[in-house]
C-alpha cells in the first residue's frame, strides 16, 4: 500500500509551511508546484533535508510540470497573489482567476478523481471558478477560510480572558472578507456563553478584530500575508479529508438552498470526510445574524457575478 499524495499548486510563503507540516505529520508524500523556476524544487530539497530530525519518511518532490501531480488525492491551491498593504482581497480578482483556471486545468487533467482544497484569495470567487473549470463535483472542491477566522476568533477570546485558547470554541459564517459572521451566540468556553464572560464592547471589539485581522498582518508585514496560520488551518482540512476524520469545520462550501443562498460557494459548518464535503450543517439563526449573513452572501454573490469562465 503507497503512501497517499498531496499536491500543493504554489510553493511560495503558504506551500513551504504546508509542505514542511504534511511532512512533519507523516500525512503524505508531497509534491510541491510552482511556475517561478527552481521555487519548489529548492524549498523541496530545504524541507528533505529536515526528514531524519523529523523521523519522517513523506518525501517531497518539487516540479513545474503538472504530470508530476497525477494521481494526487488532494491538492492545495495557494497559486496566486498575496495582498498589498491598503488592498482588499477582491483587487486581487483579476489576476488571481487567470491563474486559478490555468491550475484548474492541470489538475483536471492529471487528477480527474482528487480533491481539492483551495487557499488562493479573493477565497469564495476562486474556489467557486475552480470548480466551474475542473467540473468535479461540489463535495471535491471547498475552500479554506473560516477555519482560519475562527482561529483568530478564538485566539481574540482567549486573549481577552487569559484562557487556553484550546478551550474556546468559535464559529465563523459568511465569506473570506470584511462581511464575515463571527456568531458570537454559538461560542463559548467550555460551553459558557461568551456573553457570560465579556462585556458587549470587548465582544464588539474582538468581532471587529476577527474580520480585519488579515489586513492587519497585511499591514504590519508589508510584503506578503499571513501564512503560517493559513497553512496550518489547510493543513487540518487536509488531515481530515486523508484520515477521514468527518471534523465539523467551517469551510466554503458550495450551497444549493443551505441558508437561503443557491450557486455560490461560502463559509459554513461542514462535515470532512474521505469524500470531502460529506455533509453542511444549517444552523438555526436568529434575524440580526441572518440579516449579517445576507450582507455576505450578497457580496459573495456580487464577486462571482464578475467572474467569467
Ligand atoms: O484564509 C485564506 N484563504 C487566505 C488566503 C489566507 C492567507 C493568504 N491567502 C491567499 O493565499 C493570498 O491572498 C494568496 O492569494 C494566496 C497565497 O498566499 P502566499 O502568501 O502563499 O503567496 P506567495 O508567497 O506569493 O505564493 C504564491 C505562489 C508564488 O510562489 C507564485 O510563484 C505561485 O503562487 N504562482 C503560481 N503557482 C502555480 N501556477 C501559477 N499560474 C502561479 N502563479 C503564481
Amino acid at each position: 500500500m503507497s503512501r497517499r499524495k498531496i499536491s500543493l499548486i504554489g510553493a511560495g510563503n503558504i506551500g513551504g509551511v504546508q509542505a514542511q507540516l504534511i511532512c512533519q505529520q507523516q500525512l503524505a508524500d508531497v509534491v510541491l508546484f510552482d511556475v517561478v523556476e527552481g521555487r519548489a524544487p529548492g524549498k523541496a530539497l530545504d524541507i528533505n533535508h529536515a526528514l531524519d530530525a523529523w523521523g519522517t519518511n513523506c518525501t517531497v518532490v518539487g516540479t513545474d510540470d503538472y504530470k508530476d501531480t497525477a494521481g494526487s488525492d488532494l491538492y492545495i491551491v495557494t497559486a496566486g497573489l498575496p495582498r498589498k498593504p491598503g488592498m482588499s482581497r477582491d483587487d486581487l480578482l483579476s489576476t488571481n482567476l487567470g491563474i486559478i483556471k490555468q491550475v484548474a486545468a492541470g489538475i483536471r487533467d492529471n487528477s480527474p478523481d482528487a480533491i481539492v482544497i483551495v487557499v488562493s484569495n479573493p477565497l469564495d470567487a476562486m474556489v467557486y471558478a475552480m470548480k466551474e473549470v475542473t467540473g468535479f463535483p461540489k463535495e471535491r472542491v471547498f475552500g479554506m477560510a473560516g477555519v482560519l477566522d475562527s482561529a483568530r476568533f478564538k485566539f481574540f477570546v482567549a486573549e481577552a480572558l487569559g484562557v487556553s485558547v484550546g478551550d474556546v470554541v468559535a464559529v465563523v459564517l459568511g465569506g473570506h472578507g470584511d462581511t464575515m459572521v463571527p456568531l458570537v451566540r454559538f461560542s463559548s468556553v467550555n460551553g459558557v456563553p461568551l456573553s457570560q464572560l465579556l462585556d458587549s464592547d470587548t465582544i464588539a471589539a474582538i468581532v471587529k478584530r476577527v474580520q480585519g485581522a488579515g489586513g492587519e498582518i497585511v499591514g504590519l508585514l508589508k510584503n506578503g500575508s499571513a501564512f503560517v496560520s493559513p497553512a496550518v488551518a489547510s493543513v487540518t482540512m487536509a488531515e481530515s479529508v486523508l484520515l477521514d476524520q468527518k471534523r465539523v469545520l467551517p469551510c466554503a462550501a458550495y450551497l444549493e438552498g443551505e441558508y437561503g443562498a443557491s450557486g455560490i460557494y461560502m463559509g459554513v459548518p461542514v462535515v470532512i470526510g474521505a469524500k470531502g464535503v460529506e455533509r453542511i450543517l444549517e444552523l438555526e439563526l436568529e434575524a440580526d445574524e441572518k440579516a449579517m449573513l445576507q450582507d455576505s452572501i450578497d457580496h459573495v454573490v456580487k464577486l462571482i457575478g464578475e467572474i467569467e469562465i
